[in-house]
């Protein structure tokens, strides 16, 4: 077999990419270790920012992200109590869609099948061979092994995936930050406690009101990194949850039956370069951010429209610039992404080991935002997603 790309990775990175690589019409095969449902259904990202709204709905694989979407134009913070709200649009002009990573990747896995463009579901022991040279990549379906040679190979295929395993560690500088904590994350069927998301800083740890539609809430409690879901009934969940909320906010809470939770570890991860011969990196394969800015499935957005972008360029005949400086071009956004990222982490979390000092620090970051509006637009800014350059 032979295609021009091999995506490796069906999660929203290799799904996207080959959706905009099937509009212009280059071949692409993606190989994705899971069933489909395995993929949809782990619960992740639930906010996307302005440019992966435009992204879908102009490559056309936005129509259900606008019919049911939630258009948000601003976010409260919350500290000790405190409220305030960051009004994105009238900051920015911009704003944000809530709608969840799962339906991006529904969504993206049906114009895919639409496109009858080749997918290979629970594909095994795929392995990348010559990446530097003629690329091949080997894996083993339904028992027998199958060959695939490309012209090259996007490793879209998450932190844990086999891409970024396939080149040599001295080719690679890993840069990584670990929280000393994680997010303990709740879905549930009943409607959100207000109609924007609520960022909470309280002295027992973080806590995040979101949604993924006006009759399902997500939820989140900073957690210790070794929690077990088990220890956390629902009931011992929402009043924690409740006290870590303004009054009013824990007022508006309305509890019911989880059905899903899960506990995230948090960590800041960049590798660099993104490209070894013929071999690309895109998404959570190059990078991690902690969720709390609301960074990973976007930077996985633009991660592969730059990388489409390269490609393109490439198949036009036009030059080889694009790929000579994906790896440069998006790493610049990327460490933006990543400053964001821990900077709201740094904000809004508890930290064990932090001492009186470091807590008055982060009351007065609090307060100057809440009281300087060139500090609220910085926020806004980043929260709403910075410019893809070049
Ligand atoms: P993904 O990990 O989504 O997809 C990679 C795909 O590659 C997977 O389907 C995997 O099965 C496949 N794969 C792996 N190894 C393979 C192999 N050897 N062969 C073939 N296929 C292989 N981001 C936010 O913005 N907000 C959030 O709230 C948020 N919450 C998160 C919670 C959790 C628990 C996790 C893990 C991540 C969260 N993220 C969040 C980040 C997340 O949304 C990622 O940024 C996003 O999934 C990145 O997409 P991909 O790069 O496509 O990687
Ligand atoms: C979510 O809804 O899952 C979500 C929203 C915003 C974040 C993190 C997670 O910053």
């Amino acid at each position: 077999m032979r295609t021009k790309v091999a995506i490796i990775g069906a999660g929203p990175a290799g799904l996207m990419l080959g959706h905009l690589l099937g509009r212009e019409g280059i071949d692409s095969l993606i190989l994705e270790r899971q069933s489909p449902g395995y993929v949809l259904q782990r619960i992740r990202a639930g906010v996307l920012e302005q440019g992966t709204v435009d992204l879908l709905r102009d490559s056309g694989a936005g129509a259900r992200m606008l019919a049911e979407g939630l258009p948000h134009t601003g976010i409260e913070l919350s500290f000790d109590g405190d409220t305030h709200r960051i009004d994105l649009a009238a900051l920015t002009g911009r704003s944000v869609m809530v709608y969840g990573q799962t339906e991006v990747t529904r969504d993206l896995m049906a114009l895919r099948a639409q496109s009858g463009a080749a997918t290979v579901y629970e594909a095994a022991d795929v392995a990348l061979h010559d990446v530097g040279g003629a690329p091949r990549v080997t894996y083993v379906k339904d028992g027998r092994t199958h060959e695939l040679a490309c012209d090259f190979i996007a490793g879209c295929d998450g932190f844990h995936g086999v891409s970024r395993a396939s080149i040599p560690p001295s080719a690679l500088t890993v840069f990584e930050r670990v929280y000393p904590f994680g997010w303990l994350g709740v879905l549930v069927d009943k409607p959100p406690v207000a109609d924007e998301l609520i960022y909470a800083h309280h002295a027992r740890g973080f806590a995040l009101c979101s949604m993924r539609s006006a009759t399902r809430s997500r939820y989140y409690l900073q957690c210790r990194i070794e929690e077990s879901v088990e220890a956390w009934p629902d009931d011992r969940f929402y009043a924690e949850l409740r006290r870590r909320l303004s009054p009013a906010a824990a007022a508006a809470l309305q509890q019911g039956v989880s059905i899903e939770k899960s506990v995230a570890p948090l960590r800041s991860v960049v590798v660099e370069p993104l490209r070894f011969g013929r071999l690309f990196l895109a998404g959570d394969a190059a990078h991690i951010v902690p969720p709390t800015g609301a960074k990973g499935l976007n930077l996985a957005m633009s991660d592969v429209r730059c990388l489409f972008e390269a490609f393109a360029d490439h198949y036009r005949g036009n030059s080889a610039a694009g790929i000579d400086h994906y790896s440069a071009r998006v790493l610049r956004r990327i460490w933006k992404a990543e400053r964001f990222s821990w900077w709201m982490t740094t904000l809004l979390h508890a930290f064990p080991e932090s001492d009186g000092f470091s807590r008055r620090i982060q009351r007065a970051d609090f307060d100057y935002l809440v009281s300087s509006q060139a500090a609220q637009t910085v926020l806004a800014e980043n929260y709403t997603g910075l410019p893809i350059e070049g």
